[in-house]
């Protein structure tokens, strides 16, 4: 079976979050969102998810740079052209351009879907999933005050979640970690700095090991993984890298050098599912659990995130929320759930995404839709 694509659609979409999300560096009220669709030549489709955001304040990439990198660079790459499966496309993107990861991970995750398709096989099953289910945690945005996070954890706590992390920057930290702590005494928390800190702030940062984190997410700028080791070293809490995990061979660097005890991973973030499981076998071969992190992505981006998350080194709660937590409605049905105890399921006895797309939904929401084709 070799997999062709004859023509790719993309497509932006507007999707309203319920809630606004504040991180560190800015606040997201609304998503822009990039989607793929990608049709082989006997009409086979499969739908795929660009995690950029509006803005360069999580990676220097953006929707917009995305959108350009996949129609001027990316696309004719892949167009017309047959790969004897998608493992192999990640290859060819990286080869004649460099950086761009989430525009490539939207083309090279899109691809595996097809594979899935064609193949009539679970997206989970031809990436080499296992787990049946997986463990959800909730991601909760910066807060006005600790109150108000108390009021949003102590919510995520009675929905199920298993893992409640929590947004912090400086001037919104220990207060509002302890305030949650306090309520929530037995709670798995953690903290997310999206690269806040400076490392001058290490004293600072060892105030947070009283509260029994399970991990501090990315206090530091993403290049700098030898400051995150010297704080790793001052600090009881284990670190857990996102931003700085660009690629296999980056995580291992940082797993060498003790930048990080786990590893986030995002396949929109190391240009898709192949590199993604590269990084996931680096980990297991060193001893460091991952998790699937979240980029308030759409039900297209969850399924690929859930399906990535099968894998068996995924042993952590994964920011992997049901769909009623971001949107008023999603785009796939059936949307994204989670059990009362915490747990989404994986689709195995679905092929490809595991999930369908509601194209009148879509096409209402589409505020600008692009043919590419040979
Ligand atoms: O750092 O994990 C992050 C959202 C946007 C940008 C960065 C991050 C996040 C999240 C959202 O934490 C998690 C989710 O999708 O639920
Ligand atoms: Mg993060």
């Amino acid at each position: 079976m070799t997999l062709r694509v004859a023509r790719i659609v993309l497509r932006e979409i507007a999707l309203p979050l319920r809630e606004p999300f504040r991180i560190s560096s800015g606040v997201t009220r609304e998503r822009r969102i990039l989607l793929v669709e990608l049709f082989d030549p006997d009409g086979a489709a499969a739908w795929g998810e660009c995690v950029a955001g509006e803005h360069p304040n999580y990676s220097p990439e953006t929707i917009d740079t995305c959108r350009h990198a996949l129609k001027a660079w990316l696309a004719p790459l892949v167009l017309g052209r047959g790969f004897a499966r998608a493992a192999d496309v990640g290859p060819a993107l990286d080869a004649p351009v460099r950086g761009h990861r989430m525009a490539k991970a939207a083309l090279e995750m899109t691809c595996w879907a097809l594979e899935a398709e064609m193949a009539g096989q679970p997206l989970a099953a031809v990436l080499g999933g296992t787990r049946r289910e997986i463990p959800v945690g909730i991601s909760l945005g910066i807060q006005s005050n600790p109150a108000a996070l108390v009021e949003r954890a102590l919510a995520a706590r009675a929905e199920g979640y298993r893992r409640v992390k929590l947004k912090i920057m400086p001037g919104a930290d220990v207060a509002f970690v302890a305030a949650v702590r306090e309520a929530l005494p037995d709670q798995v928390l953690s903290v997310d700095a999206n690269a806040a800190y400076h490392p001058d702030d290490a004293e600072h940062l060892a105030e947070l090991d009283r509260f029994r984190l399970a991990m501090i997410e990315q206090p530091l700028e993403p290049e700098d993984l030898r400051r995150h080791a010297e704080l790793q070293r001052r600090l009881e809490t284990p670190l857990c890298l996102d931003e700085s995990i660009t690629s296999p061979a980056r995580a291992e660097d940082a797993v060498v050098m003790g930048s990080a005890r786990i590893v986030n991973i995002k396949p929109g973030r190391v240009g898709g599912h192949g590199p993604a499981k590269g990084v996931h076998d680096v980990c297991a071969g060193h001893g460091i659990p991952v998790w699937c992190g979240g980029m308030l992505e759409s039900g297209i981006g969850r399924a690929h995130n859930v399906a990535l998350a099968s894998l068996p080194n995924f042993s952590l709660p994964g920011d992997l929320s049901p769909s009623a937590r971001y949107w008023e409605r999603d785009i796939v049905t059936p949307e994204w759930t989670m059990s009362p105890d915490g747990l989404v399921r994986v689709p195995f006895d679905r092929p490809g995404l595991g999930v369908t797309v509601d194209r009148d939904r879509v096409d209402n929401l589409t505020v600008r839709r692009e043919e590419l084709a040979p």
